[in-house]
């Protein structure tokens, strides 16, 4: 790590402390500032931007569309920003973050390259003491964790990984000058969201490229296409109206550039109400328009499974009339989960892509990997007797995934009253009070954190409203007089169990995904966010505020 700019804070006083300079801390230092606190930020990183400052893997873009994926607060930014394609790229997003942090003059509180590592709790002082790798020390009455859902990269255990001797690169730490794979042989492991955007672009430079799949994902085309300047004049014009939609989580808040408000919401109530023919109409209008929309094909696709198999079988057969070769085609259609239940990807020229002939589809589930070696992949043998197959590879991408959602903060010894541990009270899965508060935690605070919608959302409208609540809250101990904030444990067991219940009526569960912590060796199977939805968990946010904040105790 370089030297950072500043000298370690030495036992500084805030207000409050953020983590993370992400999409999430700059909102929340804007508005911490903007109420006359002081605030400190602490960013591993070298630069603002959270996912958009790491992942800078060739193809990767957002699939919320951008005039939805942007920051709502302030009417002068949503006028002076322009998004240049219906999904911008991550080079995009990342100068917009830059851009926002220059605009309300953030940078000046944040200090980069500090890992924050120990946020013990004193309680004789009420005050959160920070420390950093970097050797700050800070203390502040709030702590706010904006640390993200997706931020802690997954290296796979793969035997001999070190083994290799050619380059290798995590999708989610990419060099920031950029790789040429021109005229080399690259495999990439993983066939996840990130690996999805990749390939495509990974096939045009390498001169072949080895995709290795363990299990196939849904995905849908994205139809991306550069935004007329004029569609977008006329977009923002109505723009309070469309982000009132967008926090209703009507099309999941995802976008609405393809669809009129009134076509928000599922297609139809069931698939099973419509013939064959009725329903592929019904999924072909949803994949031409493109999209994580296609999943409102019908309103039952999460909870029947019946209605979901008729939507998967809608993909297998896409999927099925543009890979040629057929059992290439076969690997790729995924039949262990049903669709919905791993986050959908959203794809530009994914299947085609295996028709070129400088690319090829290594099915883990019948070849797996034996070991990694110094040139490449070894796979086993696919009948007993056989020999396995030597795959020779000049550079390696691994495309392998995150500790979702509570990795980055059971990464950081966080120690609350009594000095309770978070990672001994989160041993069997995460437990907050609305994914906002946990119980024996005073006065700190989790951006989307598990238990509320999060990464089933567009998660800048689920960021915002984070923030928001929390000034509010903020503002309430003020009112109050109050130095505490806590949730209850009484609310946060309701709210466990009420997550756990409407997971439990869907078919979400059903999948080994990182929703349910299935893709870490060990980690508690438990489904990790709120899955009724962002106008849902809105509702019962206000309920709660109206009730005088119920669930959260206010003390001095
Ligand atoms: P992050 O952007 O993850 O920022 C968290 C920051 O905290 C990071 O910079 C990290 O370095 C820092 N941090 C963490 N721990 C520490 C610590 N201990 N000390 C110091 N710093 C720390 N969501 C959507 O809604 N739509 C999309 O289209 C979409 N596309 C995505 C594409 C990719 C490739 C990925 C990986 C995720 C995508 N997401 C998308 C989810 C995305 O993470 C969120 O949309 C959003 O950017 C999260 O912002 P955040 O500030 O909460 O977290
Ligand atoms: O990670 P993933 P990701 N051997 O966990 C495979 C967001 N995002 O970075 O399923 C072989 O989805 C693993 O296989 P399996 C979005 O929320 C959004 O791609 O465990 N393979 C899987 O195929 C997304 O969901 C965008 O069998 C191994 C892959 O690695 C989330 O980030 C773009 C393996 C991991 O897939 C995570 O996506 C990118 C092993 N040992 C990311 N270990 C947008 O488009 C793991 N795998 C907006």
């Amino acid at each position: 790590m370089s030297t950072p700019e500043h000298a370690p804070d030495q036992n500084a006083q805030f207000d409050a402390i953020v983590v993370g300079a992400g999409f999430a801390g700059l909102y929340m230092l804007h508005r911490l500032r903007r109420s006359g606190r002081t605030a400190r930020v602490y960013e591993a990183a070298s630069d603002v931007g959270g996912t958009w400052y790491w992942n800078r893997y060739p193809g990767a873009r957002c699939d919320a569309e951008s005039l939805a994926y942007s920051y709502s607060f302030s009417p002068e930014l949503e006028k002076e920003w322009s998004w240049s394609e219906r999904y911008a790229t991550q080079p995009e997003i990342l100068k917009y973050a830059q851009h926002v942090a220059d605009r309300f003059d953030l940078k000046r509180d944040i200090r980069f390259e500090r890992q924050v590592e120990a946020a013990h709790y004193d309680e004789a002082d009420r005050k959160w003491k920070v420390s950093t790798d970097e050797g700050d020390t800070a203390s502040a009455p709030i702590l706010i964790m904006a640390t993200g859902c997706l931020s802690v990269p997954l290296v796979p255990d793969i035997p001999g990984l070190d083994d290799f001797a050619g380059r290798r690169f995590q999708a989610s730490l990419w060099p920031h000058e950029g790789v040429d794979f021109s005229g080399e042989r690259v495999g990439v492991i993983g066939t996840g969201s990130s690996a999805i955007q990749a390939i495509p672009q990974l096939a045009e430079q390498a001169a072949h490229l080895t995709v290795f799949q363990r299990t196939p994902n849904f995905s849908v085309p994205a139809h991306n296409c550069p935004l007329d300047p004029e569609f977008q004049a006329g977009f923002k014009a109505n723009y309070p109206e469309h982000r009132r939609l967008h926090r209703l989580g009507l099309g999941s808040g995802f976008g609405d550039l393809q669809v009129e408000p009134r076509e928000f919401g599922p297609a139809v109530e069931s698939a099973l109400s419509l013939s064959d023919e009725e329903f592929d109409a019904v999924c072909e209008g949803l994949w031409q328009k493109g999209g994580a929309i296609f999943l409102t094909a019908s309103a039952d696709i999460v909870v029947d499974e019946r209605a979901n198999a008729r939507l998967a079988d809608f993909v297998h057969r896409k999927i099925r009339a543009t890979v040629r070769d057929p059992e290439t085609a076969d690997a790729l259609c995924p039949t262990s989960h049903p669709i919905g239940t791993k986050r959908i990807c959203v794809d530009t020229d994914y299947y085609a892509t295996f028709n070129r002939d400088n690319v090829r589809l290594v099915n883990l589930r019948r070849t797996p990997i034996e070991r990694i070696v110094a040139t490449g992949v070894d796979l086993s043998p696919e009948n007993p007797g056989d020999e396995g197959e030597h795959i020779g590879l000049d550079s390696l991408v691994l495309a392998t995934g995150f500790d979702a959602m509570t990795g980055a903060l059971n990464r950081i010894d966080i120690r609350g009253a009594g000095a309770a541990r978070l990672t001994d009270r989160w041993a069997e899965g995460p437990r907050t009070y609305l994914g906002l508060m946990i119980a024996g935690f005073p006065n700190l605070f989790t951006i989307t954190g598990p238990g509320s919608p999060s990464v089933l959302s567009n998660m800048l409208v689920s960021i915002e409203q984070h923030v928001d609540m929390i000034m509010d809250c903020l503002g309430e101990m003020e009112t109050r007089g109050a130095t505490i904030v806590e949730a209850t444990p009484d609310a946060q067991e309701g709210w466990v169990a009420h997550v756990n219940e409407v997971a439990n009526a869907t078919l979400m569960p059903k999948a080994g995904s990182w929703y349910m912590g299935a893709n870490v060796p060990g980690k508690p199977r438990v489904f990790m966010p709120y899955g009724a939805g962002v106008g849902v968990y809105r509702e019962v946010c206000e309920g709660v505020v109206e009730d005088g904040w119920r669930g959260f105790s206010f003390s001095s």
